[in-house]
């Protein structure tokens, strides 16, 4: 059960430029079913850990408290993900990507993603790597829809090339949210780009891409898997959280 990823070093430039890369049709429907199937037996049972839309918002009431955000740390949760995030096809490009043999890191980003209709809320602009201590910004994440993603159910803004950007401390709030109500910003977030993601449709983009997704006003969840990787060298800075989960290396394949 392979992939289906061609890619060229005119995509790593346009990677190196926008900060994402997107490609249709990665992933057979069957894979994503699956997957999709076995997310949904763990969200059904609440089986921890998982991320509360309370705990997201810091509103401590219902419905945000029933309302799950995210399966977090899904790599031994059941060898459909352990299979996807080891998936040997994608691993030259992220070690192209990323100038380095890639590690797959599960303190962040090791989820299913689940937008629920209604009771979720709009996910703001920001950086992933906001809370996130590496020595340096080498890390990227590879989003699979297993779902249609749309403006109806909250699909990915992306701000091309703000990876690249230092901005000043007054861009962010104190929850290092890009804000929208600060002008300077404004030509930036004017610069946003999304895409109607179908099922099987993969998304990679760099740890300090600024991006914002929307709530669900359909009726239905969203679903999406995320794994971060990081360069080899890159490493989690010693007593927070980065450093205290497992890493898995994703050496060379031998074709
Ligand atoms: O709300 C979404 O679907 C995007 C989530 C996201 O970007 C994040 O949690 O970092």
């Amino acid at each position: 059960m392979s992939i289906n990823l061609e890619w060229n070093e005119a995509q790593v430039r346009e990677f190196e430029e926008k900060g994402y890369l997107l490609f249709r049709g990665a992933v057979d429907p069957e894979r994503c079913d699956a997957i999709r199937e076995i997310s949904e037996v763990h969200l059904r049972h609440r089986i921890p850990p998982v991320e509360l839309e309370s705990e997201y918002i810091g509103i401590d009431h219902e419905p945000y408290r029933r309302t799950i955000r995210r399966l977090r740390q899904v790599y031994r949760r059941d060898i459909l993900f352990r299979e996807w995030m080891e998936e040997p096809a994608i691993r030259p490009l992220l070690a192209r990507l990323l100038g380095e043999m890639p590690i797959l890191v599960t303190a962040h980003h090791n989820s299913v993603m689940t937008k629920m209709p209604a009771t979720s809320t709009h996910t703001r602009w920001h950086r992933d790597q906001r809370y996130w201590h590496y020595r340096d910004n080498r890390l990227l994440s590879v989003w699979l829809a297993l779902g249609r993603e749309d403006s109806q159910n909250g699909v990915l803004e992306f701000i091309p090339g703000s990876h690249r950007m230092e901005f000043p401390s007054e861009s962010f709030d104190e929850k290092e949210f890009f804000r929208d109500d600060y002008a300077p910003n404004r030509e930036w977030i004017d610069k946003r780009e999304s895409f109607v993601l179908e099922k099987g449709d993969l998304i990679l983009f760099h740890a300090s891409l600024l991006h914002q997704a929307g709530s669900n006003g359909s009726d239905a969840p969203k679903f999406s898997l995320v794994y971060t990787v990081r360069a080899a060298g890159n490493l989690p800075l010693e007593g927070t959280r980065s450093s205290l989960y497992e890493e898995i290396p994703l050496p060379p394949v031998t074709p």
